[in-house]
């Protein structure tokens, strides 16, 4: 007989043949990992892996990384420009130019008949820079309608508020490098570990080099809040009053840096009566957090040499998200941290290019961070392009989440959506389909047809994906990072920034008007709109972006490489150079569980997935490993109830209903459910997404919700009807 290793055969890794590999930035988060693309003799994506001398991930990459090159020929791809009369048809099959010449007739129509802006656009984190900047040129200088945004406003919308009001402009301070000297880590509303794995294993890297505190506020017991010194189950939607009073007790207790908030800031006149107001046992009250740990908080941080602050969806995603981001850069101002290395706060962005649209896409304003509200900058715009000034508006237009009702209110009559999957990924989804049916013309141009929001388009135009074209990406700590065209998009589908120049064609002033055919021609373009703007470029090429891995922004003209955070001379963007210490009292105003609806609805995601699945739906090991919607449930909770363990239930909110499977755990408190949000017809059905008024970010994660039970084979069948793949 044999034992132990004897017996076992060795472990043999698939050799698949890789003759050459290719870079390129991952296309799925925004920690931005520099990949490398194995190719076989023929040339065939067949592996993919770390680069190693890269800052960033070191070699590493997290699941979804590891499998990317199964996108390539993942099925439901989009392969040819489809068109139909109404959604009761079926889709026919048309040329580029025919697709192209009916959308410009079509935009042409809505326009002139119910005005300019009748004709809205919302597009996404995940196109190329590059094509960012091609799509608002595009919008902005020859479609001309000012209802244009992107599904970052259900993401990181209240960051960009909360960063202009503070600072005067938008730009995360912060770095990755930071982990490496910082001696007290606050991370807000983040489940880093599932979401941005690699940024949590910098984390976990620095801190086995050294310890520092670690304090994660989250309602749930995430993997991260396992893992940190200090795990506040916080109130959902309470954040603010948390900050207020740490805020109260850094005041009270004299550890602010006096001399930094004397150089570097103007206090708003409320100020100090709000944090007055916030004392840490009334604050205990709302936040759940009892007073001594807020204090114990307050003074871990003030007293640590440098300390800094990360969130994500947790504040981003509330009815008070952009004073919760104004609150953190309060916290970071007042203990003097931003600017300081191993300090300040840093938003932990969510695509893999959110940061890219912000800083080109023109959907909030102009290229580099300009702003339709300031007069220069329209002229510097409006010559560059040559065109009009008197063309751009003056004021920003809608955003996502007001461009739907105003298709529910006829003021909008068409739609074209870019890389966006709103019938699951925008709240109150049976209220989207109402909307989608008002619409007399809907594009969806996307790289997969099988995208549900494709059910209600009129024109459906297939787009390239990730390394099927070239471009860059900006990541959370603004490095700009390259993407390699390793392969060829399938059939007749063409990079994004192809689609918008072949469609400018269509306009005299999109004629009139320069666009470049290639990505390194139109980067350079935003080099030159760049120079001496925060978010300047004009040191970096395709070439250097690649060789460094990456650069962080700013790098002018002749740096040779970036700059790893922002602020480091306290000046800042507002007309004084300096920062706002803001007013925010916490005005009470969400759903909350009650009587019928007994629990808090908490949505997010897991680490298999990513968004509406129209990626990882498809590709082996991801879908294994996650293959149904699921709620986390407390077993106590569910004890009262009679729910057992994986047994299907149906939950019901004020909007609407949906059946999952329920997990018993307690990882989630017991007035609490969560559900991740990347199954069709499922959370979204349930969740109400009252609206942030700085930012208009929708609170997709405080919802009030009940539990019944439901026939367990009626549910079975439902759900395998339900699985699109
Ligand atoms: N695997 C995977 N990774 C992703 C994505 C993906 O789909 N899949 N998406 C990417 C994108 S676009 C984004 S935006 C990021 C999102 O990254 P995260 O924000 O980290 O992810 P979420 O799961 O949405 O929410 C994070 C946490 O917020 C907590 N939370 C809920 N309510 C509150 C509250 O009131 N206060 C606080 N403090 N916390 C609260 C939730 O319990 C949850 O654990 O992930 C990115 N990375
Ligand atoms: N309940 C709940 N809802 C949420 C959230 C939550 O936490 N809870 N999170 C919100 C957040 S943070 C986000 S970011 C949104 C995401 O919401 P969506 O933007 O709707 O999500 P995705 O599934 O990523 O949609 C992107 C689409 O772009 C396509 N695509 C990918 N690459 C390309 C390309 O290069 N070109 C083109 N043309 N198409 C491409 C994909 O196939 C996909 O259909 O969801 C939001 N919704
Ligand atoms: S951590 Fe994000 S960027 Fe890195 S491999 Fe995973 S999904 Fe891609
Ligand atoms: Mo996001």
């Amino acid at each position: 007989m044999l034992f132990g290793r004897g017996k076992r055969n060795p472990v043999k890794i698939a050799d698949k043949g890789v003759v050459d590999w290719k870079y390129a930035t991952c296309g799925y988060c925004s920690v931005g990992c520099s990949l490398e693309i194995g190719l076989d003799k023929d040339g065939k994506p067949v592996s993919t892996r770390g680069a190693a001398g890269a800052d960033v991930n070191r070699g590493k990459a997290c699941i979804k990384g590891l499998f990317e090159h199964e996108l390539f020929n993942s099925p439901g791809r989009g392969t040819y420009p489809k068109m139909r009369k109404s959604r009761f048809d079926a889709f026919e099959r048309t040329s580029w130019d025919g697709a192209l010449d009916h959308m410009a007739e079509e935009i042409k129509r809505i326009q002139l008949t119910y005005g300019r802006d009748a004709f809205a656009v919302v597009s996404t984190g995940q196109l190329m820079t590059e094509e960012f900047y091609t799509l608002g040129k595009l919008t902005r200088g020859v479609i001309g309608t000012n209802n244009y945004d992107g599904n970052t406003t259900l993401c990181m919308a209240s960051a960009v508020s909360g960063y202009k009001r503070s600072f005067g402009s938008d730009g995360p301070p912060g770095a990755y490098e930071d982990f490496e000297h910082t001696e007290c880590l606050m991370a807000f509303g983040s489940n880093l570990p599932e979401q941005h794995p690699i940024i949590y294993w910098r984390l976990k890297e620095a801190l086995e080099k050294r310890k520092f505190p670690v304090i994660v506020v989250d309602p749930r017991v995430t993997m991260f809040a396992q893992m940190a010194d200090i795990h506040l189950a916080i109130t959902p939607g309470t954040d603010l009053v948390l900050l207020n009073a740490m805020a109260h007790v850094i005041f009270h207790e004299g550890l602010e840096d006096q001399d930094y908030i004397a150089e570097h800031t103007n206090k708003a006149n409320d100020f100090h009566k709000v944090i007055d107001e916030h004392d840490p046992d009334s604050a205990s009250e709302i936040c759940g957090i009892d007073a001594d740990t807020i204090r114990l908080c307050a003074r871990l941080y003030a007293n640590a040499g440098a300390a800094m602050s990360i969130w994500t969806m947790g504040i981003n995603q509330s009815t008070h998200g952009s004073d919760g981001v104004a609150a953190i850069n309060n916290l970071n101002l007042i203990t003097g941290n931003v600017g300081k290395k191993g300090g300040g706060g840093l938003s932990i962005t969510g695509q893999c290019n959110a940061m890219g649209t912000r800083e080109w896409s023109s959907c909030s304003g102009l290229p580099g961070y300009r702003s339709l509200e300031i007069a220069e900058h329209r002229r510097e715009m409006a010559e560059f392009w040559g065109i009009d000034e008197g063309f751009f508006p003056e004021k920003r237009g809608l955003t996502e989440t007001d461009i739907f009702p105003a298709i529910e209110s006829g003021q909008i009559k068409g739609l074209w959506l870019v890389a966006t999957n709103p019938m699951t990924s925008m709240a109150n989804t049976a209220r989207i389909r109402k909307t989608m049916e008002k619409l007399e013309f809907l594009v969806v141009q996307d790289a997969y047809e099988d995208v549900e929001t494709n059910e209600y388009a009129h024109l459906f135009l297939p787009a390239a994906l990730w390394a099927e074209k070239e471009g860059v990406f900006t990541n959370t700590e603004r490095r700009v990072n390259y993407v390699s065209k390793i392969t060829e998009p399938p059939a007749d589908a063409k990079p994004d920034r192809d689609i918008f120049a072949a469609l400018a064609q269509r306009w005299e002033q999109g004629r009139k008007i320069k666009f470049p055919e290639t990505a390194p021609e139109i980067f350079d373009e935003m080099r030159t709109l760049s120079k001496g703007r925060l978010c300047d470029i004009s040191g970096m090429s395709h070439d250097k972006i690649k060789k460094q891995n990456g650069i962080q922004w700013p790098c002018p003209e002749g740096q040779e490489a970036g700059s790893p955070r922002l602020y480091e001379d306290g000046a800042f963007e507002h007309s004084d150079g300096r920062a706002k210490l803001l007013a925010l009292p916490f005005n009470d105003n969400n759903e909350r569980p009650e009587n019928k609806y007994p629990f808090w609805l908490n949505t997010g995601r897991v680490v298999e997935h990513f968004h509406s699945r129209t990626k990882t739906g498809k590709l082996g090991n991801l879908n294994k490993f996650s293959p149904t919607p699921y709620m986390e449930m407390n077993p106590d909770a569910a004890r009262e109830l009679g729910v057992e363990h994986m047994s299907y239930v149906r939950l019901v909110s004020k909007r609407g209903d949906a059946v999952v499977l329920a997990q018993l755990t307690q990882r989630v408190p017991r007035d609490m459910v969560f559900i991740p949000f990347h199954f069709f017809d499922c959370v979204n059905r349930l969740t109400l997404g009252l609206l942030d008024p700085h930012s208009r970010q929708p609170a997709y994660k405080q919802s009030a919700v009940r539990v019944e039970p439901v026939d367990q084979d009626e549910a079975a069948q439902m759900n395998v009807e339900n699985r699109t793949y």
